[in-house]
């Protein structure tokens, strides 16, 4: 095939190119139509509900045009189609970005209006689709997008979770997990397909044949057989001409049944294990790391990596029959993480017992066809599967990982003939007490290119993850930056800057973020720098109202805010934020003329529901939060503000309104980061660790914007090595101690003594694996140089300006350009 040089220029996509053929008076007759025969209500009954309903409805119908449009296409053209398989999509709302991307959305506005409603309150009415934990999740949802909007042809696969992940609420403090239940008026833009149901059969034993060839053959035969129906969510790229699909599995009972496991009379124990096929779409695992040996996590991941391939090959006998050696030509499969890792023999399975294909062309194929990402280097993140488990769930599975670790065995045996102790690293088998299949190994042997998602990230995978498998495989190894869509994350969520910036610069930056570089040269203008700070200072005002909506708490808009959210871990360190608010209300305390800009600490976080440090530490900042938003000594000075239920459309309202973006982890552990970007983006300044995507942010925004403090990623290599004593920070710096001291009185929890003191002890005791003591110093001087900076109007606004200007680089549509050129190997069609 010929190489896919082609750039995948976007289509000139501006606000109208493709679907103002709907004016006003059209997309209120359409919405009115909906009203009255999809929702059966009429203008004088209708809630905000309803509205929202029709309104969707109205755009569902271009939608699906485009769709269709889009899929004859595709299917004309024969093309080359990337497969995003991710055990999460974090999409958010749908509404207000399908009408952005359609052009529609000033069109809708005024529609609306002339019918006598706020679309605001339209949009609020929308659920948000969380099928996902963090960043992981929203980076799948902003690379479909992108994948839209280049015109790529793409598909994401995933799990059609009935409960997303919970909707956290704040009790006296304390974080509560309750279901979250998207579905439960409907969806507007999913739909089923039941006519591509796919069957996955589970359990059961494996019988060994001859094959017709005369050949041993192996045959699962499986304890229990689900079915796997598919839901299509489309997604639409900006301009409106290409939409392509994300088409989420649910699972459901099947009505065949493999009776023949049940012999001997073992009704009831195989009864006992055949785990209820429902469950397995039910929900969403709310940890962000592993859910270490969990069945029903294996089987999900499995159902859906299962129902996915059969779904691309499908597709694929549809237009080449039984023709296997242009598969790996039509397919490639990027495996999110190592969570459809399983895909791998499962490929396998099907090319060698079902296709009858030889081991080594079924092993040639599959390996051009995968491609995976890693996203972290946490040792408690790389998934780990019992072989018992796999034996039970998986059996012909298992023997398959089995026979490739063996020909991998061989193949390492020819490069480092008698080196045992090398082959017991790269194993796909883990020998230690309970037998362990180790998915990142399966992966990397597996795939044609593995990626990290930052360079630094990308060159500790190298060089600390996968060292051995780099110098086996030395091309194989990459990196690709993360980036974030600019139409949901700059476009439709900051009106007014948007506005702004194409008033200055032409329309064409949502396509092409490098365009924003064009601001730099009014990074001195007044004026500019008045306009721009204008806009933030109005959404300030505008989260300001919701946070008085949401908590009940007045915060002053002239405060900086400040703003850290993301997944609460201990990696993260918002317990570093804290001690450091800590120390500020005590220097207040101590003395009241302290030189400090007020300030407001805005948090957004949930806790994974066992971890029970996280989940302290969010009480913590709840209840230091108490204290000192009370405190009439300090003058309004500090307010510290947890906004529950952090999500998606959460975000929205806060990115827009921050001045300034905590990104504070220790360094070496967060792999990229991409609510980095979307702060920078919207103007908030970094104060930041050299990790993760920060370090390129740096790069792009120049020393003198960004806040940057603490140990580097070798600092802390050197620290651990030579054996890390947070003692020593504690009795060394009194500001220190005193502060850890004071979580382990009653002052902040009266009602409750000793309730933090879990959190002093993690960083003493517990050895402080996060170095937050060795960090605070170097922290705390790099928010003195904020303040300073913040008091100097002028500078502010220049670097706030720089900030957007400068973040060209980390839009998602550079970050699949790359994957295109480098790994997918895609061309673009023009719908
Ligand atoms: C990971 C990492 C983040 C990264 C994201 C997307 O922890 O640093 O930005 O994936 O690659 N588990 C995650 O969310």
């Amino acid at each position: 095939r010929k190489p896919a040089t082609t750039k995948a220029n976007h289509a000139s996509q501006s606000e109208n190119s493709y679907s103002t053929k709907l004016d006003k008076k059209a997309f209120k007759a359409s919405v009115i139509s909906h009203l009255h025969s999809t929702l059966g209500t009429d203008e004088n009954k209708a809630d905000n509900h309803a509205w929202f309903k029709a309104t969707s409805a109205a755009i569902q119908e271009l939608v699906l045009n485009r769709l269709r449009t889009t899929q004859k296409t595709h299917y004309m053209n024969d093309t080359r189609a990337v497969h995003y398989f991710s055990a999460e999509f974090l999409m958010g709302r749908l509404l207000s970005n399908n009408m952005h991307n359609f052009g529609l959305f000033e069109t809708a506005d005024a529609a609306l209006k002339e019918l006598g409603v706020d679309i605001s309150d339209v949009l609020e009415e929308e659920p948000d689709m969380a099928l996902g934990n963090g960043g992981l999740g929203r980076l799948a949802a902003c690379f479909i997008d992108s994948l839209a909007t280049m015109e790529l042809p793409a598909i994401g696969y995933g799990i059609h979770y009935e409960n997303g992940l919970f909707r956290q609420e704040i009790k006296k403090g304390a974080q509560i997990e309750r279901p979250d239940s998207w579905r439960d008026y409907g969806n507007p833009w999913e739909i089923c397909r039941p006519e591509s149901t796919q069957e996955v059969p589970l359990y059961g034993y494996v019988e060994t044949k001859y094959g017709s060839n005369g050949n041993i053959q192996k045959e699962w035969h499986p304890g229990s057989i689900v079915k796997g129906v598919p839901w299509d969510i489309p997604v639409v790229g900006y301009g409106g001409n290409t939409v392509n699909v994300l088409r989420l599995w649910q699972s459901q009972s099947s009505s065949h049944f493999n009776w023949d496991v049940f012999n001997a009379g073992g009704y009831v124990d195989a009864q006992r294990e055949n785990i209820q096929a429902e469950t397995i779409s039910k929900v969403l695992y709310p940890n962000d790391e592993t859910e270490a040996g969990k069945e029903l996590r294996l089987i999900q991941q499995y159902f859906f990596s299962a129902c996915s391939l059969k779904d691309i090959i499908r597709r694929y006998k549809r237009a080449h029959g039984d023709d296997w050696t242009r598969f790996s030509e039509q397919v490639v499969i990027q495996l999110n993480d190592t969570h459809p890792a399983i895909a791998i023999p499962e490929l396998m399975r099907i090319l060698v017992d079902r296709a009858e294909l030889d081991w080594d062309t079924a092993w040639a194929i599959s390996s051009k066809t995968f491609a995976y990402t890693n996203h972290t280097l946490l040792p408690e993140a790389l998934e780990r599967w019992p072989v018992r488990m796999l034996e039970k769930i998986l059996p012909r599975h298992l023997e398959i990982i089995y026979e490739i670790n063996h020909r991998f065995m061989q193949e390492l045996e020819k490069k480092w003939p008698g080196d045992n102790v090398m082959k017991a690293k790269l194993s796909i088998i883990e020998e230690s007490d309970e037998k362990m299949v180790r998915m990142g190994n399966l992966s990397v042997i597996g795939s044609f290119k593995v990626n990290g998602v930052a360079q630094i990230h990308s060159k500790l995978v190298k060089e600390n993850l996968f060292p051995e498998f780099d110098q086996l495989y030395p091309n194989k190894l990459t990196n690709v930056t993360n980036g974030v869509t600019p139409r949901r994350w700059l476009k439709a969520c900051n009106p007014l800057l948007s506005a702004l910036i194409t008033k200055k610069i032409g329309d064409q930056w949502p396509v092409n973020l490098t365009q924003l570089d064009k601001l730099s040269v009014f990074a001195d203008d007044k004026t500019f720098q008045n306009q721009f700070m204008k806009v933030k200072q109005k959404n300030k005002e505008a989260l300001a109202k919701e946070i008085k909506a949401i908590t009940g708490i007045a915060v002053d808009t002239k405060a900086i805010f400040d703003v850290q959210i993301k997944r609460l871990h201990e990696y993260k360190r918002q317990h570093l934020n804290l001690l450091h608010i800590m120390a500020l209300y005590k220097r207040l305390l101590k003395d009241p003329s302290y030189d400090m800009h007020s300030r407001v600490f805005i948090f957004g976080a949930k806790a994974a529901p066992g971890y029970t440090l996280a989940k302290t530490i969010i009480y913590a900042i709840n209840k230091v939060a108490d204290k000192i938003n009370n405190d009439k000594r300090i003058n309004n000075k500090i307010k510290v503000i947890f906004l529950p239920n952090y999500r998606v459309s959460l975000a929205e309202k806060m990115i827009p309104a921050a001045d300034v973006s905590q990104q504070i982890s220790t360094a070496g552990k967060e792999a990229s980061g991409t609510g980095n970007m979307k702060l920078a983006l919207n103007g908030a300044v970094t104060i930041g660790t050299l990790d993760g995507a920060n370090i390129e942010i740096a790069e792009e925004v120049g020393a003198e914007n960004i806040f940057i403090f603490g140990k580097t990623v070798d600092e802390v290599a050197a620290i651990n090595k030579a054996g890390y004593k947070p003692y020593d920070y504690y009795y060394n710096n009194s500001e220190i101690k005193a502060l850890l001291d004071w979580l382990d009185t009653d002052y902040f929890t009266p009602e409750q003594p000793g309730a933090l003191s879990s959190l002093k002890r993690s960083m003493l005791e517990g050895g402080d694996p996060y170095l937050v003591l060795a960090d605070f110093e170097s922290y705390s001087k790099a928010n003195e140089a904020l303040d300073k900076a913040y008091k100097d109007k002028d500078r502010w606004a220049k670097m706030a300006i720089l900030n957007t200007a400068k973040m060209g680089k980390f839009t998602s549509d550079r970050s699949v350009q790359e994957y295109v050129d480098r790994i997918w190997k895609l061309d673009t069609c023009k719908v």
